[in-house]
């Protein structure tokens, strides 16, 4: 396979005015006409450039005509994914007829069967899949789509923009004939095809335009759009007052589908979606299930305008519309909810997986300068660190100053398909700014490290913090420039209050831009204690030589409530880690009383909000951990993690019941913040209690599935049982629970999430055993990432077991996998790819399975593309 460098891009050679497709679906086939009206690319010095079109092997070309006229073999060429056209006219109609499968589609990539129902999925180069065309994002046209199928089996024909026309065949088929007004590129193209149905609301524009909203799914699912529909018009509503971005069309539809290879999909007022992205019911869905269907409804709806009027010119720049959209939806869910509690969740990502990803063979820039194969991108590099990118522009030029630098990369691309640079100039031009240090963020890979140190001179009343950069080699890249890097920060006096600062704040942003750099603060009357990286102000790896005393105080005092958090993860990981060490050296574990006593500290706050306290309470995770460690020691960090956690729980058994207790109420369930949090903290105390394994607390949760009336409640209760020592107990609510959900789809999921990550002993016998359940399905994403990914990805001591099962089951369905769905394959692969960071034992099984997927056969791009980089 061929790589993909940025620094060879071409303008195209052809510009799309108008493509009207025509869709004959039938059951073997489907037929699909494209009649294109191309014009030679003015920009092009070029005049014999030819037109070369994307087109997969899959692809059955029955007819090619330019202005009516059949072209014959020796007209054209189709090599390997291309098919070229040479001395070509300045304007013409191309038509062209293939003939697909979608049937037989198992990638889930261009038109696809889900379900029974027609649907397509063409970002990032899915289009190809469907008709040759310039399958690339800067070219962009209007389109017209007539579909036609079966009324019977496929009420519902829908595609992009405003329903223009419609009929009846006499033979039992019907069309639907759709016109969006936009110009777009093909990988915002939708179709569906099925037999649906529909909740309508209506929303009314800032300047007065009615939209329709409809959110189709099937007719079992139609109790279970309220809350979707809820986030969409504030999600609508939200980007007016924010953005001052109004919607476009008369129509904004979104359809629920049950195979997805991601969570949801943009395509011009027409976003399909994930069932587990857009249904929510609180019979059937978690409180975090009823966030993340608010964020994707957000994020889809908000690429609209980020994505959509503004796209990418090409897919270096797919950040341009991640990075921005993610932080979008960021703010939008933290307006919705609480704010802080939303960083830290986002945080705790991206310190875990990206900060991992941007440390291992994967590692590419938030801009990345080439690729094999663009699925293999769609990352939380490009996503979360590309939204880090632009909370950071918005700190350094603040909410006003921002929001113009938004509206004029708006008014000046409309319509446009631009580059991370035009965004940042939109930036540069509204503050006078000048931004190219700040742009090697986008260009440069690896997690800078900040570390800090303070002094203070008494005599002079003086404060400086004294930082030095640096950032590790990454593939491709050995040294790096010094980067910008905001960190906001205050000083705490010895009461906790924080100190106003010179500039009459206090919390400034310093900018840290060379390699050593120191920041003196004067009046400082006392030895101050800094509060640094304010809300995570920069994605950076910070250190600061605190002692514990200093973050106790920091927990308890610092304005900040991202940092007070921080502190307590401080704190837990230092513990954690010198408990690891005595593990290693055989010593026994005994607990540091400071962390017993912060917890107890804490619980009896009464400043903090719920959602804080159960954030506060949480250990950090493993995979955390396992990001922090030079090697991972998969066994030290699992068994230190637990005896942490049942010796808090015993220590503070009274005051977890307590704190259980007072939160358990009878009020019917909504997904509101306050709720929310709640029974985060509820079901946190209940986590510790049957941490004790006592059998009293055994009841309390057996009392809790049995009564709960919200899936939340239930499902915290099943999975803690599920994963105790009471083994029958766990044995019993399983199977009460799969008998009472066996016909919800993405219930039955969670309760395939639950039994994959449970360490109990033989956890790879039990997966197996699942994927002969009649639940399982190895065709529909969903659940191989409920059982599979989960069982790799959370079930450390069995997927890491050092007989080597764990490696090898997962490289058995990669193997598998890779012919079906590339794309899954490929994301599946993820935690074998770590292999260097594990002790020599466990990296040779691991290398050994990735060789082994190696010799398997024929690797689709996506897999070799990680495999490779691997084993480099
Ligand atoms: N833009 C899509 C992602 C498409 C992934 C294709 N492999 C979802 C989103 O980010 O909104
Ligand atoms: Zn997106």
């Amino acid at each position: 396979p061929s790589v993909i460098y940025l620094k060879d891009y071409q303008t195209p050679a052809f510009l799309v005015e108008s493509t009207a497709l025509r869709f004959e679906l039938e059951e073997e086939q489907a037929l699909v006409r494209s009649q294109v009206q191309y014009t030679r690319n003015p920009d092009s010095a070029d005049r014999l450039r030819p037109l070369i079109l994307d087109g997969h092997e899959s692809l059955e070309l029955h007819r090619l005509s330019i202005d009516g006229e059949v072209l014959n073999e020796q007209d054209y060429r189709r090599q390997g994914e291309q098919l070229i056209i040479s001395e070509l006219p300045d304007s013409f109609v191309l038509e062209c007829v293939t003939r697909i499968e979608p049937q037989n589609n198992t990638a889930l990539e261009g038109l696809y069967k889900s379900d029974g129902m027609f649907c397509t999925q063409c970002e990032a180069e899915g289009f190809r899949r469907i008709t040759f065309y310039q399958d690339r994002p800067d070219v962009m046209a209007v389109f017209e789509t007539t579909v036609v199928a079966d009324k019977q089996s496929y009420p519902v024909l829908l595609s992009n923009g405003n329903n223009v026309d419609s009929g009846e065949e006499d033979d039992g088929r019907h069309w639907v004939r759709w016109q969006d007004p936009f110009p777009k590129p093909a990988y915002l193209f939708a179709l569906v095809a099925g037999n649906l149905e529909f909740i309508e609301d209506q929303y009314t524009t800032a300047s007065g335009r009615d939209v329709v909203l409809r959110i189709f799914a099937e007719a079992k699912d139609l109790d279970k759009l309220d809350h979707a529909m809820l986030s969409l018009k504030r999600s609508m509503q939200w980007d007016e007052q924010v953005y001052g971005r109004e919607y476009d069309l008369d129509i904004f539809m979104v359809v629920a589908v049950d195979f997805f290879n991601m969570g949801a999909m943009e395509n011009k007022g027409l976003n399909i979606f994930n069932t587990s992205c857009v249904l929510a019911h609180p019979e059937t869905t978690v409180d975090t299930g009823f966030q993340r269907v608010e964020g994707v409804v957000g994020h889809e709806y908000f690429h609209n305008w980020s994505g959509n009027r503004v796209t990418c010119r090409d897919w270096f720049q797919l950040s341009l519309k991640e990075g921005f959209t993610v932080f979008r939806d960021a703010e939008f869910s933290a307006d919705m909810n609480s704010r802080t509690v939303k960083r830290i969740e986002d945080v705790t990502l991206l310190r875990t997986a990206q900060f991992a990803e941007d440390s291992g063979p994967m590692a590419h820039a938030v801009r990345p300068a080439s690729f094999i194969e663009i699925s293999n991108f769609y990352t939380l590099t490009v996503y979360e660190k590309g939204a880090e990118i632009v909370r950071m522009l918005h700190t350094l030029l603040g909410e006003h100053k921002f929001r113009q630098g938004s509206d004029l990369y708006f008014k000046r691309h409309d319509g446009q398909a631009v580059t991370t640079d035009d965004f940042v100039q939109a930036m540069a031009d509204v503050s006078g700014r000048d931004m190219t240090r700040f742009k090697l963020w986008y260009s440069q890979a690896g997690t800078p490290r900040v570390a800090v140190s303070g002094e203070y001179d008494a005599a002079s009343q003086r404060y400086t913090l004294h930082m030095r950069q640096s950032c590790s080699p990454t593939p491709e890249m050995e040294t790096k420039q010094p980067f910008l890097i905001p960190v906001a920060m205050g000083l705490l006096d010895q009461h906790g209050r924080d100190i106003t600062l010179a500039s009459g704040n206090t919390t400034e942003v310093l900018e840290l831009v060379s390699t050593e750099q120191s920041f003196v603060f004067e009046n400082i009357p006392v030895e101050p204690v800094p509060s640094l990286l304010r809300g995570f102000s920069a994605p950076v790896k910070l250190s600061f030589p605190y002692d514990q005393e200093q973050l106790v105080f920091l927990m308890q005092h610092d304005s900040d409530g991202f940092n007070r958090w921080d502190a307590a993860q401080q704190l837990a990981v230092s513990i954690l880690q010198k408990l690891i060490t005595d593990y290693q050296q055989g010593s026994p574990l005994v607990l540091d009383n400071a962390l017993i006593d912060a917890y107890r500290l804490v619980m009896s706050d009464v400043s903090l909000d719920k959602a804080m306290v159960a954030k506060v309470l949480s250990l950090p995770s493993e995979a955390y951990l396992s990001e922090l460690s030079d090697e991972i020691d998969v066994d030290a960090i699992y068994q230190v993690r637990k005896f942490v956690r049942q010796t808090l729980a015993k220590a503070l058994e009274s005051e977890f019941l307590s704190l259980y207790q007072s939160n358990c109420s009878g009020d019917s369930y909504s997904p509101d913040a306050a709720s929310v949090a709640r029974r985060s903290l509820k079901n946190l105390a209940l986590s510790y209690l049957m941490a004790t394994e006592r059998t009293e607390y055994l009841a309390l949760a057996r009392d809790q599935f049995a009564q709960a009336d919200n899936m939340t409640d239930s499902q915290a209760a099943l999975s803690l049982v599920a994963h105790s020592v009471h083994e029958q107990a766990a044995d019993e609510l399983l199977e009460q629970f799969y008998q009472r959900w066996q016909n919800e789809s993405l219930v039955v999921n969670q309760w395939l999430a639950i039994q994959a990550a449970n360490t109990r002993e033989a956890g790879l016998q039990r997966v197996e055993k699942l994927l002969t359940h009649p639940a399982y399905d190895a065709s529909n994403p969903n659940k191989i990432r409920s059982l599979v990914a989960v069982f790799c990805a959370q079930n450390l001591p069995n997927f890491h077991n050092l007989d080597g099962s764990g490696y090898r089951f997962l490289a058995d369905q990669i193997i598998v996998l890779n012919k079906q769905n590339p794309q899954i394959a490929s994301r599946l692969l993820t935690p074998l790819t770590r292999w260097k960071q594990y002790s020599e034992a466990r990296q040779s099984l691991m290398k050994a399975e990735l060789e082994r997927i190696g010799n398997s056969g024929d690797l689709s791009k996506d897999v070799y593309e990680v495999l490779s980089k691997s084993l480099a």
